[in-house]
């Protein structure tokens, strides 16, 4: 008797809590579909402050008829088994130039069980961009979250609110870099192609029309596993909602990489946008702005600070963070790899294997820094004899707890920094499973 109402009382609260969650997700998409307009950013609003705190819907349960309740129960139970077979979200978070599209690719390459988008935050992120080139960071967290969570659940809506041109019916020709998800391009999402309609990212495998998110949503409930990758995600801590969604068992890989490093990377890439740091170095006296070192300390604190609430593992994140850096994935990719389906969860395929080896191979090559060969630590490391020792300091300044907490070295010369024999790279072991 006890037993059988313990449970009534907690079927009921999960129903309440599919009700009340089914009631945000509707009322946030039509919150967004009625608010958008082209030319209309939402960053004023942010997302889950459009949402009523408390409505009267709860009562109207109560009137529920009986064999609905039932159905749904039954579809609660079954998508607790879907859950519980072992279906697993990964959620790949980096910043640009970690090599994060490399690492992706492991995920993307899983073959016919794995649903991957690559970087579906890029189309948020550019709508909630600011006159001033930056985004609201609350507001753009939350968004991150919202968009993420869905896309986890396979539902494209709220993503599709923030692609531009509006898709309509569910079709778009916009979405970015849809070629680099392979679960994009496969036959069940490829509808016939229609010719001359112009495709900004198209499928290179096959010839596709514009991209049917019903049937991509469709394909992705289909699949065992999803991930996501994606370089726009600030701080981990406002993932928590995805962590303990009782729905979703996300895995999140934290990828990092030497801020130096990246920073060399990035004055390559962005030759003229460094160009007074560049001149500076070499004894220029129009000293560096002050605003570019304070955006280069705000991104390491908040990588230091995303790193240090997984490697504490609260129990929100227990078994649920993996730090992984760079360097070790260019010098050890099928050793780091290994590690990281392990952590996941998700069998080591032969299919991805054979992806990486023929990856490595293919870039030591055209001496690229994903290599097996002996000197790879030589590659990892190459930015040490390009990146000027002044420039190196001041990143060290800025950025010193990060470079500490992962293990990379501060050098305090010039002749530290170009030393062969000193490699910069501290053993460092992060996530004991
Ligand atoms: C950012 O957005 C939030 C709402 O999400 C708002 O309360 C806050 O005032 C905004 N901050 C700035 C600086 O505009
Ligand atoms: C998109 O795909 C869905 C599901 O397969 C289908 O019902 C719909 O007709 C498609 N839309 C268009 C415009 O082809
Ligand atoms: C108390 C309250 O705000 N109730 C509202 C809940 O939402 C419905 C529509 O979904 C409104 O009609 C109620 O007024
Ligand atoms: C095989 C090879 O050339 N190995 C070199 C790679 O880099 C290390 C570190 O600089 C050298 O010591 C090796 O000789």
């Amino acid at each position: 008797m006890r037993i059988k109402y313990t449970l009534s009382v907690v079927f009921f609260v999960a129903l309440v809590i599919i009700e009340k969650e089914n009631n945000i997700i509707s009322r946030v998409s039509d919150k967004l579909t009625l608010k958008q307009t082209p030319q209309t950013p939402l960053h004023h609003s942010g997302i889950s402050q459009t949402l009523p705190k408390h409505n009267g819907s709860f009562p109207s349960f109560g009137k529920m008829d009986f064999m609905l309740m039932k159905r749904r129960l039954e579809k609660y139970s079954e998508h607790q088994e879907v859950t519980t077979k072992g279906r697993k979200h990964i959620l790949l978070l980096a910043t640009t130039r970690t090599g994060s599209s490399f690492v992706g690719e492991f995920f993307n390459q899983q073959g016919d069980n794995m649903f991957y988008l690559f970087e579906p935050l890029w189309h948020v992120e550019k709508m909630l961009t600011l006159d001033t080139g930056g985004t609201n960071a609350t507001a753009a967290a939350k968004a991150y979250r919202d968009v993420l969570k869905q896309l986890f659940l396979c539902d494209f809506t709220l993503l599709e609110s923030f692609i531009e041109p509006l898709p309509v019916n569910h079709i778009t020709t916009a979405l970015f870099r849809r070629e680099s998800s392979s679960s994009l391009c496969e036959d069940s999402v490829c509808s016939p192609f229609i010719k001359g309609v112009f495709e900004r990212y198209h499928c290179r495998t096959r010839r596709c029309g514009p991209l049917n998110l019903t049937m991509a949503s469709e394909s992705c409930l289909q699949k065992e596993h999803r991930a996501i990758k994606s370089v726009r995600v600030r701080q981990l801590e406002t993932l928590r909602p995805l962590a303990e969604d009782p729905r979703l068992d996300v895995k999140f890989i934290q990828l990092v990489r030497d801020p130096r490093a990246v920073l060399a990377s990035r004055m390559v890439a962005f030759a003229a946008k460094y160009k007074n740091w560049k001149d500076w170095a070499m004894g220029g006296d129009v000293p560096i702005d002050d605003d570019e070192v304070r955006k280069l300390k705000g991104n390491c604190d908040n990588i230091r600070m995303s790193a240090q609430v997984g490697l504490r593992q609260p129990p929100w994140l227990r078994r649920r963070y993996m730090l992984v850096r760079y360097e070790d994935i260019a010098r050890f990719p099928m050793r780091k790899a290994t590690e990281m389906y392990k952590f996941t969860g998700i069998p080591f395929t032969p299919q991805v294997k054979s992806w990486i080896l023929k990856n490595i191979q293919a870039s030591k090559e055209t001496s690229g820094v994903y290599s097996t060969q002996k000197n790879s630590s030589e590659q990892v490391e190459k930015w040490r004899f390009s990146l000027p020792f002044k420039i190196a300091q001041v990143v060290q300044r800025a950025c010193g707890p990060t470079l500490k907490l992962f293990g990379y070295k501060s050098v305090s010369s010039e002749e530290m920094l170009t030393d062969k024999s000193v490699s910069l790279i501290e053993d460092k072991v992060f996530n004991f499973l």
